[in-house]
């Protein structure tokens, strides 16, 4: 049968290249038509190890096709972005748009299977809104046994920059609305995922998700609040960690400038929703990571002025280490506090993933300037490191003479 992927992503395209390369036809389904051109021309729109080769086999194979309209189908996957509106509840705008287009097009005998990171009872409110606009399909959300449509939760777990190789080997949870739910959607990732399948119903599963990175986040900031810690008791934090973690039982993560990305920063707002008055912990990791960033920008502000007219080079703008992805980056939110709260400083910045334009608001500013990393460090009075980028790890060598280093990720010790 056929597989219709909703949301051509960091997510959704990698399952329908997992899925193509294994013999299954898929059709990619994306509002943006910039996407369905680059795909239909076998091209990938962001960087992402070995995805490249795997969409352009697929499509010359005929596997992969990919369009702006939600075809008919076996099986649909959404996978659409969940972000947050800004009092932070859950913006469900894009899952329901795409809920909304399989409707009309789905038959009997057909599974609709969420793999976006979602609040719990966001699968159940798929089968309604699917249901809401077919009164004439038995859908799971009010027949158990027999319904006619089968709707699951798959969260995705793919860490971006190994993601084709997790889409293989992770465990995969699947948390059916029924029991025959778990099963049909449990066939499908079969078919490519190599981990053990665990079976669950919707609501655990998509708790089961955000816990995932509730704890990372929760880690990051203890790691980040050790960090302040240390610097205030003019202690390194990065040996006292590595050598509390030679305990056997002990496994601290690595401070850095904040936490960003998509996911990590958004997901434990989801469980703080839904459960507001017993989440005190993971309000609190969200406001240490959140703070992270004003930490850096004002030890940097700091150290500046004893310049006269200092150059600050900040290197690094990505959410983290070796991806081309901006969004939500702690590292731009650095440059930002900087280079706004002193205009009359140059800040200037490199990244090897930057591809044309400067990402943010940072584009704006007119004492912010992109550099080649060399030529940056030369210049600088102040060198902030603030993302771990391969190429960034070898300046460990470099000579900074008189120059302030603040590392922010602990790599050029
Ligand atoms: N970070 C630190 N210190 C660390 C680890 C990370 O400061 O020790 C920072 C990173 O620099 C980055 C942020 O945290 O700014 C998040 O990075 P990440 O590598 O921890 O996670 P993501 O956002 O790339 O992917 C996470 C993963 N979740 C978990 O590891 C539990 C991934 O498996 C999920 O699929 C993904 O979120 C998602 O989409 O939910």
């Amino acid at each position: 049968g056929r597989v219709a992927v909703l949301g051509l992503g960091y997510v959704g395209l990698p399952t329908a290249v997992a899925l193509a390369t294994r013999g299954v036809d898929v059709i990619g389904v994306d509002v943006n038509p910039k996407t369905i051109e680059a795909v239909s021309q076998g091209r990938v729109p962001f960087v992402e190890p070995d995805l490249a080769v795997g969409v352009s086999g697929a499509v010359a194979l005929g596997r992969l096709t990919a369009t702006t309209e939600t075809p008919e189908a076996e099986a649909y996957i959404i996978a659409v972005p969940t972000p947050f509106n800004p009092d932070r509840s859950a913006d469900l705008t894009y899952v329901k748009a795409a809920a909304e287009q399989i409707a009309p097009r789905i038959q009997p005998g057909a599974i609709v299977i969420l793999e976006s990171t979602s609040p719990p009872g966001t699968t159940e409110k798929v089968s309604r809104w699917i249901g809401a606009l077919r009164p004439d399909l038995k859908m799971p959300h009010n027949h158990d046994g027999m319904t006619e449509v089968h709707v699951a939760h798959c969260p995705e777990r793919v860490l971006p920059g190994r993601i084709m190789i997790e889409i293989v080997t992770n465990d995969r949870v699947i948390g059916g609305m029924t029991s025959r739910c778990s099963e049909r959607a449990a066939e499908l990732y079969r078919v490519f995922a190599q981990g053990e399948i665990l079976l669950t119903d919707a609501a655990t599963a998509e708790m089961s998700k955000l816990i995932e990175n509730a704890y990372r986040d929760v880690n990051i900031a203890f790691a980040n609040e050790l960090s302040m810690i240390c610097e205030e008791l003019h202690l390194d934090v990065w040996e006292v960690i590595r050598l509390a973690n030679r305990h056997p039982r002990v496994n601290i993560l690595s401070p850095g400038p904040g936490v960003g990305g998509h996911c990590i920063p958004v997901d434990p707002w989801f469980i703080i929703g839904a459960a507001p008055g017993v989440t005190k912990l993971l309000r609190a990791a969200r406001e240490v990571n959140d703070h992270k960033p004003h930490h850096v920008a004002n030890a940097v502000i700091a150290s500046s002025e004893r310049f006269r007219e200092p150059v600050i080079s900040c290197l690094g703008l990505s959410f983290k280490a070796d991806v081309d992805d901006f969004r939500e980056s702690p590292a731009i939110e650095v440059v930002e506090l900087i280079a706004s709260a002193r205009p009359e400083v140059t800040v200037l910045i490199s990244d090897p993933f930057i591809n044309g334009s400067i990402p943010g608001r940072l584009g704006e500013m007119s004492n912010v300037r992109l550099e080649p990393a060399a030529d940056a460090v030369e210049r600088a009075d102040i060198v902030v490191l603030l993302v771990e980028h391969e190429k960034f790890r070898s300046l460990r060598h470099t000579r900074f003479g008189g120059k302030v280093v603040y590392d922010t990720r602990g790599v050029w010790n």
